[in-house]
């Protein structure tokens, strides 16, 4: 089905195409551990993953992928990133591996719902269609299990609004710190050569503040059009900035980001949803191990005497 429609040519063809084949029964170069025992949730959402370039978290998110499992997933947007593998073609092993988990996840059952964002647009033209028991969407409603409806999309469908300062909302943080350690060198410098002051940090505080109204201005624009939509909530990605908020009673989700932050949404079987942060979850589990190692080595010790 690929085929006839890279036939086609479609918009992206030539990266489409440039993927290796996937074989589900050859072992992908980490192998995925037996799926039993993994914890599960009703539904997972994750975006921004950004496969096919440096930035992507590929050891943190094969160890979630297999940690835990679910009924559903969603891959809210930016899975691959195809603006970059049109500039140099960045494809290694591990990344393979995500894709092939994700893939097999299907094959045994999990109904996997993907909604291309901004860089992996090129997927959009598949909408509606399914490949390998994945359903590519433009956007999706999702009923919780205590009945809430939430519409999940990947959130670049409200960058026209808001184009100015879109960067800041990447940078904020490194900028901040970057232009505090400038401001000390070029206020020394100033003051040596008698100059008045000049705060530099004064501008980076106000560039700050501009990203932080980016970010609310974002969440507040994806809930007024959840509202629009007369659902209860709203699943989204794109910004890198993981967050739950009421917003005149919706409810907005974001599910962050696999380059930075490393957080997944989550809902548990009754419906309640958690942001998980991934780090925090692997620190736990080895607090966790450590803690129940000397029991178990003093178990096996009394059994062997
Ligand atoms: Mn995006």
């Amino acid at each position: 089905m690929l085929e006839a429609f890279l036939d086609g040519r479609p918009e992206g063809a030539e990266i489409i195409s440039a993927f290796p084949a996937f074989d589900l029964d050859h072992e992908p170069a980490t192998p995925e551990p037996e799926p039993d025992g993994r914890r599960l949730f009703r539904t997972i959402w994750i975006s921004d993953i950004h496969l096919g370039t440096k930035g992507c978290n590929a050891e943190l998110l094969i160890d979630f992928l297999d940690t835990v499992d679910s009924d559903t997933m969603y891959l809210v947007g930016d899975i691959i990133d195809g603006w970059r593998l049109k500039k140099k073609f960045y494809w290694p092993a591990s990344h393979n591996d995500i894709v092939w988990r994700i893939l097999k996840r299907a094959k045994r059952g999990t109904r996997i719902v993907y909604i291309p964002g901004n860089h992996d647009e090129m997927f959009r033209q598949f909408s509606g269609l399914s490949f390998g028991g994945v359903e590519i969407r433009r956007a999706a409603f999702h009923e919780t299990a205590d009945g809430r409806r939430l519409m999940v999309l990947h959130g670049d469908e409200f960058d026209g609004v808001m184009l100015a300062h879109r960067w800041l909302a990447f940078v904020g943080d490194a900028l901040y710190h970057l232009m505090m350690t400038l401001s000390h060198w070029v206020s020394t410098v100033r003051r040596r050569l008698g100059l008045p002051y000049w705060s530099l940090s004064k501008m980076a505080k106000r560039k700050v503040k501009n990203a932080v109204e980016f970010i609310y201005r974002f969440e507040e624009l994806v809930a007024r059009a959840a509202a629009a939509r007369k659902v209860d909530g709203v699943v989204c990605g794109h910004i890198h900035t993981a967050e739950f908020r009421m917003i005149d009673g919706i409810e907005y989700w974001n599910d962050g980001d696999w380059v930075e932050g490393c957080n997944a949404l989550v809902e548990h079987f009754d419906g309640r949803m958690e942001i998980l942060h991934w780090p925090d979850e692997i620190a736990r589990r080895e607090t966790d191990a450590e803690a129940h190692a000397p029991a178990e080595i003093a178990a096996s010790l009394a059994e062997a005497a």
